[in-house]
């Protein structure tokens, strides 16, 4: 049936602006045809070399904490489920439809009044983040409902006012940052409780009226963090959406002039704000706004083109979706060690960091699948921190893994074997003009020296040359490993290197 002109033009009026965002994500994105003047554009330096944001190139692995009021029902309440009436976990507040208690946002809306973890203790939690191999942390400050985990002096409803009543940002920020992990702090800026928080654009003189109150409260609480805790190195914003905060764009320019002026060397990701066209994450002419590109939540890129050359992070939750505390997790795949690997040295490979989400309980407890993951992720993190952290994007792909170089020592490859060949020969592929080729390799985390062959399979017309590394046939991996291998001179390493016996 051919459509008519207006059914084409309905269909493409319902194209909301987010599924054509969505359509950039992973696909490659075409920069706009022409460019239009953008005011309200990018502040930041373009492929910053500060040492802050050196610092954020290396981080490698992430670690996230959503924590709040959330925390408390779990996702669930007196053992009724909200996995069907609310969209996440730390969305509990939502919660609608037959299966939601009666008089829910009520209860939700007096959980402060009990909230008093007594099991938290951040250098615990700190501790055990080293141990993992984090090297920068996302702490929620306040979640969407918009309770304190601070003291804020321009809100009631902060911790100060729970019977915990201290400062649980600061304890985190403290502990983190002497075990030397990086802290950056969440802060949505959309808040469900907050009658100054007009979520369209304001119309009306009274919307007017508020929604400029709550602008400058937005603001004061973010100078507040700044001033109470200034060993932070970034902003992880979130809740960017509402019409109002998206027209606000000459206030939000400004308003992040002034966060940079505060420290010149903060990073804040592409979430915070967009130009005066409406265009998040990117301005009208493709642009980052932003440090890096704040925009790959539980999905990766396809490949590092997409990038674009952009700084990144991938940030991911263990259940398949729930960033606060679930109590009852039946039924849900959450993420093993052996996935975080994956998404770690796939992050990686792509020049990108991987952060993991963490939802501690309402007493400050990890979970016991959390805690066996830090456990077992941080023992693999130890034994191949050389393949991690200071590593770049190797341009060539590999049917077994990941690939890593060095950015110390451009001779040193790392390759992160997920799938092991059932042949235990790993068939390495370089374009026949390489001019530095495999000329040793070693297990990385043992150090064991490991078989390196020239294979001459005939394969000449493809322009490629191959090099057979055997891995031992008693190597008992539970899990990915990495071979790094030494690049030589192409002229004197092939002739070392003897020929593989096909
Ligand atoms: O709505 C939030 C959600 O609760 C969670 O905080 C994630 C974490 O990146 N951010 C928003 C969803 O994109």
């Amino acid at each position: 049936m051919k459509r008519n002109k207006i059914q084409i033009l309905l269909m493409l009026a319902m194209l909301s602006p987010l599924s054509l965002v969505k359509a950039q994500w992973t696909g490659k994105r075409e920069k706009p045809a022409k460019t239009i003047d953008v005011k309200y554009g990018t502040i930041t330096r373009p492929n910053r070399t500060d040492s802050a944001m050196v610092a954020f190139r290396n981080y490698g692995l992430g670690q996230f904490i959503h924590w709040g009021l959330y925390a408390i029902p779990g996702n669930e309440w007196n053992g009724i489920s909200a996995r069907q009436g609310a969209p996440a976990s730390e969305w509990i507040r939502t919660w609608g439809g037959p299966t939601a208690p009666k008089n829910w946002l009520n209860i939700y809306d007096n959980l402060y009044k009990q909230f008093n973890p007594k099991n938290f203790d951040a250098k615990i939690w700190a501790k055990r983040a080293k141990e993992m191999g984090v090297k920068y942390l996302v702490f929620t400050t306040k979640h969407h409902d918009g309770f304190c985990l601070w003291p804020s002096k321009y809100s009631d409803y902060t911790v100060a006012n729970s019977p915990y009543k201290k400062d649980i940002v600061k304890q985190v920020v403290d502990a983190y940052t002497e075990q030397g992990i990086d802290v950056f702090l969440y802060f949505s800026v959309t808040e469900w409780t907050n009658k100054d928080c007009v979520t369209s654009i304001p119309k009306t003189a009274d919307e007017k009226a508020r929604f400029d109150r709550f602008l400058k409260y937005t603001k004061n609480q973010l100078l507040e963090l700044q001033t109470n805790y200034p060993r932070i190195k970034g902003f992880w914003f979130d809740g960017t959406w509402d019409r109002s905060w998206v027209n606000s764009y000459e206030f939000t320019y400004n308003l992040e002039k002034e966060l940079r002026k505060n420290n010149p060397n903060l990073i804040i990701g592409s979430r915070f704000r967009n130009d005066e066209h409406g265009s998040r994450h990117f301005d009208s002419n493709g642009v980052l706004l932003g440090d890096y590109e704040q925009g790959w939540e539980r999905k990766m890129p396809a490949n590092i083109d997409i990038l674009d050359g952009n700084d990144w992070d991938c940030v991911m939750t263990i259940p398949p979706n729930g960033w606060g505390y679930v109590k009852n997790t039946d039924g849900m795949y959450l993420k093993t060690t052996d996935d975080v690997i994956d998404l770690l040295m796939r992050s990686r490979s792509m020049n990108g960091n991987f952060v993991l989400n963490f939802g501690p309980d309402g007493d400050g407890n990890m979970s016991k699948h959390e805690n066996e993951l830090i456990t077992d992720l941080g023992k693999w993190t130890k034994a191949n921190a050389e393949g991690i952290y200071n590593v770049s994007h190797f341009p060539l792909e590999s049917k077994y893994g990941y690939y890593t170089v060095s950015k110390t020592d451009s001779t040193s490859l790392f390759l992160t074997v997920m799938n092991r060949p059932v042949n235990n020969i790993l068939r390495v592929v370089f374009p026949k003009n390489s001019k530095l080729i495999p000329a040793s390799a070693i297990l990385l985390d043992s150090q064991k020296d490991l078989i390196l062959k020239k294979a001459n399979i005939g394969f000449d017309r493809d322009q490629n040359m191959y090099f057979d590394i055997i891995i031992p046939e008693d190597l008992q991996s539970k899990r990915a490993f990495l071979v790094k291998i030494k690049l030589g001179n192409a002229k004197t390493a092939e002739d070392k290197l003897m020929d593989a016996k096909i």
